[in-house]
């Protein structure tokens, strides 16, 4: 009897430690300005879910949090070749995709692709290339090289990003390497290079280069091409070219923390996101070009495709690779970019 009301005291003070009625809630884990707010209100509404949101100006910073196990989070949005890294490291859990049906609306072609060749873990989100975005109205003459990034013409006039992988790779490229190259001398050779840059470079920025190249503080700048989209439809004078010499096509892909908590909230949300009405709200607002054929077509196909931006020409997408994991070597990537941005 003794024991009984022991028990039944225990389970009341439990009772009474639960919040009653406690709110779902999932945390998501992306890029700035990646997602339209309204997607986010939409979703809470329709589920009840409550949205903890949380941003990253690159995979670095996100990969750093989540591999130091200090932070949960159910939905995170990593490019290809973290995607592969996260994969190798058993940071990802494979996806059921009996609970995300809309995943029909994201086309074939960018499912099972290198980085996730299961497409086990992720479910494409963007994709996009890099490339200068410029001002026709102040550049000397209209960039077609990467060359136009060495041009003391634009000597404080210019942005660079303040990513490791991606400004080292176009560094590699500008000078006549592949991006994902691991050869010592050719790591040195990009160095040296953004070293010879750095005294020309305004800032190296991430987000921060949208407000900067509409209000015209740059004539050039080094961008992920959704975000030139974005600055083009703001300021008619600015441009984006994929230089001749070839590029970086990038992927980025909705992927579920191995030690989320609420994992059947992560793909609702990702389900939604794969909504073909979601997904072209979130077009309209990020800009990126988007892998999801129902959207696409709610949007109007023609016009979409009629952007050289989304819809590069074959010439153009030929020249371009992806990054890929390159693993330890990354840490010759990290030394570089520690000493090159430091003493910035
Ligand atoms: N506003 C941030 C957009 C992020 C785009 N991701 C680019 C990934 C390049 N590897």
């Amino acid at each position: 009897m003794k024991k009984l009301s022991l028990f039944a005291l225990t389970l009341a003070l439990l009772c009474a430690a639960l919040p009653a009625g406690a709110q779902e809630t999932i945390s998501v884990y992306n890029w700035g300005d990646y997602i339209e707010p309204q997607v986010l209100e939409l979703f809470e509404q329709e589920t009840g879910i409550e949205v903890i949101y949380e941003t990253f100006e690159t995979n670095e910073d996100m990969y750093a949090k989540i591999a130091m196990g200090g932070a949960s989070y159910d939905v995170i949005i990593p490019s290809d070749y973290m995607i592969e890294r996260m994969i190798q490291e058993g940071l990802l859990q494979e996806i059921n995709w009996d609970n995300v049906p809309n995943v029909k609306n994201i086309d074939p072609r960018f499912m099972n692709a290198a980085y996730d060749p299961q497409s086990a873990y992720s479910v494409p989100y963007t994709w996009g290339t890099m490339g200068i975005l410029y001002n026709e109205s102040t550049v000397v003459e209209t960039p077609t090289s990467w060359q136009t990034l060495m041009d003391p013409a634009y000597t404080m006039d210019m942005l660079m990003l303040n990513s490791p992988r991606d400004t080292l790779g176009i560094a590699l490229v500008m000078c006549g390497h592949d991006l994902n190259s691991t050869d010592p001398a050719d790591l040195e050779d990009a160095k040296n290079l953004l070293v010879e840059q750095k005294p020309m470079v305004l800032a190296y920025v991430v987000d921060e280069v949208k407000d900067k190249m509409i209000a015209g503080e740059a004539s050039v700048a080094l961008v992920w091409s959704g975000d030139a989209t974005y600055c083009m439809g703001e300021n008619d004078e600015l441009n984006y070219v994929v230089p001749v010499e070839g590029s970086n096509i990038f992927y980025d892909s909705i992927c579920i923390p191995y030690n989320a908590r609420n994992v059947s909230g992560a793909e609702k949300f990702i389900d939604f996101l794969c909504r073909a009405d979601i997904a072209a709200m979130n077009y309209e607002y990020v800009g990126y070009a988007i892998p999801n054929t129902a959207a696409i077509e709610l949007l109007g196909a023609e016009e979409y495709n009629a952007s050289p931006v989304n819809n590069p020409p074959q010439e153009v997408l030929d020249k371009c690779e992806v990054f890929k994991y390159l693993g330890d070597d990354t840490r010759i990537y990290d030394q570089i970019w520690t000493e090159i941005i430091s003493e910035f």
